[in-house]
């Protein structure tokens, strides 16, 4: 549209053009999704638009998309759905974001204005309620009845998805108000703001009096340092002064560089790792609810002062009473930093820190060394061989990815996998879109179970030619389920799958396919590295779980 600043438009614009607009004034550069016959406006829209509009195949995969888009860029995944069976195909997507404060705007059609609100005149993909169905899965939920609230609506939507604790937001506009010739004026301007989350002073002053006084402090930093600007930084700052070994949660692996002499890496579903955080005599969890896998199974029982700083209020104390402060990363831990550096006597031994966490790092590998997992430790170390060190990975509910969990050192690339909500098929549709946001190639790895779910997304890849590899394991069935199954009631069911010629299947979406063994697969996949476009490496083998502690 060439335009000049308060100049009339030389056509008629519609509701779908001031959605547009509105993206392209908050920055927002890439759009996920599918269209459908409500939502056509909005995808007309983009036609003429400098929006790049990325598509899938089903649009629980868009919002995965979306998703794995925002982790490695920064920006917010936007997505365009369609009324009613494609919005609602996208919510198990949008739990994972929503868990892990994933900022993402939908943006999805309605029936015609005359429709929305439980009146059942039998329309295409009619709901009595479709916000209620997104209110589980996302931070807000608005209806646009009018184009005139169009520009309010969309930037208020994509400032609330930033705001601490990120996540999804929803827009639905109602498909007359997208298709009908609009008065408002071209956009050309947003109001945002995004408030930030400080600290209570109080807070602060009372958690750096105790952390100054304690003999064996503990940090345990999770995905919210790493989510926060400047949270890496500040946690290093804070750990240096404290000269405190630092754990790293799933979700927050990268947080310390696990190179880091501080850094106690995130082997978390261990004993040795609990101990070290139950033995603390203050412990300063940071961004992590200490769930269920961070908590390793709800064993860790903190013996001394627990300290949490949680963006999400909600977090704080739901499983361990501790010393709470709702605020941002950084924010908390920056205030911390300054005041450890104004109350500390500096007087002890600067050095036990490294020492405690490099002891338990060769704790836990003295004991993996006893067990029988040679094969899942090789295909770890022979991955992390093959991959750039910069490169970003997606690891799905996979017994390879529950590995990763504790074993994969990100080195500089990010760690992605959806543990937040446990939800399957998130690596490769997320690596893809990540692929084209970070334009470098990306690392994704599924099981056989997992990949059904994700192989429709082979036409993106290829449509898109997203430089990515992904790694298939084929044990035959939902491996981890068959060993829970077998281990609780000395039988499985309903876990044994057939399963497609994968490589064939691949070939026929015309993305090459390396078929490799547990001996090959590093190689294979480094080749994948030298070439461009969509790759996909299949490795028969089960894979087992290392043994709980
Ligand atoms: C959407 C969704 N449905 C079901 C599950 C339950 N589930 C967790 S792991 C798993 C099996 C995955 O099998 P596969 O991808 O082959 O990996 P493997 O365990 O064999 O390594 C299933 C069905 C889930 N987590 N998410
Ligand atoms: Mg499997």
């Amino acid at each position: 549209m060439a335009e000049t600043a308060g100049s009339t438009p030389d056509r008629l614009r519609t509701g779908g053009d001031v959605v547009v607009e509105t993206l392209a004034t908050l920055g927002v550069t890439h759009v996920f999704g599918i269209p459908g016959q409500h939502a056509l406006g909005l995808f007309d829209a983009i036609r003429r638009s400098e929006l790049t509009f990325i598509s899938s195949r089903v649009e629980n995969n868009s919002a995965f998309g979306a998703d794995g888009f925002s982790r490695v860029t920064g920006q917010v995944g936007v997505l365009f759905l369609s009324t009613g069976p494609g919005a609602l195909t996208a919510l198990g997507a949008l739990q994972e974001a929503h868990a892990s404060a994933i900022p993402l705007l939908v943006i999805t059609s309605q029936v015609p204005r005359s429709g929305i609100g439980g009146t059942r005149n039998g329309l295409l993909h009619q709901l009595d309620d479709q916000q209620r169905s997104a209110q589980n899965v996302t931070k807000s939920t608005v209806v646009v009845r009018d184009a005139a609230h169009i520009p309010s609506a969309v930037a208020d939507a994509w400032a609330l998805a930033q705001t601490v604790p990120a996540g999804p937001t929803w827009v639905e506009i109602a498909q007359d108000v997208l298709l009908e010739p609009t008065s408002v004026p071209p956009v050309r301007s947003s109001v945002t703001s995004v408030p930030p989350r400080p600290p209570r002073a109080e807070l602060i002053v009372e958690a750096s009096v105790a952390l100054a006084a304690a003999a064996r402090p503990v940090i345990l930093a999770g995905g919210g340092v790493r989510r926060s600007a400047g949270g890496q930084a500040a946690l290093i700052r804070l750990a240096e002064a404290l000269d405190a070994p630092v754990v790293s949660t799933v979700g927050g692996k990268g947080a310390i560089d696990f190179a880091h002499p501080l850094s106690a890496g995130s082997w978390i579903e261990d004993r040795y790792t609990t101990e070290l955080l139950e033995d603390a005599d203050v412990l300063l969890a940071v961004g992590t609810a200490l769930g269920e896998v961070t908590g390793n199974y709800f064993s860790l029982a903190p013996r001394g002062q627990l300290i949490q700083i949680d963006a999400d209020p909600r977090v704080l104390g739901s499983n361990h009473p501790a010393l709470g402060i709702h605020a941002d990363a950084a924010l908390a831990l920056d205030a911390l930093a300054s005041r450890i550096a104004e109350v500390d006597s500096g007087t002890s031994d600067r050095a036990r820190g490294s020492r405690v966490a490099a002891d338990l790092r060769k704790r836990v590998e003295a004991r993996l060394a006893q067990q029988d997992v040679a094969g899942e430790l090789g295909l770890i170390s022979d991955l992390r061989a093959a991959i750039p060190a910069d490169a970003h990975t997606f690891w799905d509910m996979t017994i390879a990815g529950y590995w990763a969990w504790s074993a994969w050192d990100p080195q500089s690339g990010g760690f992605h996998s959806a543990q937040g909500s446990g939800g399957l098929g998130f690596a490769f549709p997320a690596a893809v879109a990540a692929a084209l946001g970070c334009g470098r190639r990306t690392f994704a790895v599924s099981g056989d179970g997992g990949a059904m779910y994700s192989i429709a997304e082979l036409a993106s890849a290829r449509q898109h030619d997203a430089d990515v590899t992904w790694l298939i394991v084929d044990d035959g069935g939902y491996g981890i389920l068959r060993e829970y199954m077998t281990t609780a009631f000395g039988h499985a069911a309903a876990t044994e799958l057939a399963r497609p010629d994968f490589a064939a299947l691949v070939r026929a979406f015309d993305v090459p396919a390396y078929e490799a063994t547990l001996e090959t697969v590093g190689a294979t996949v480094a080749q994948t590295f030298r070439t461009s476009g969509p790759a996909v490496v299949i490795v028969s083998t089960v894979l087992k779980m290392f043994k709980p502690t």
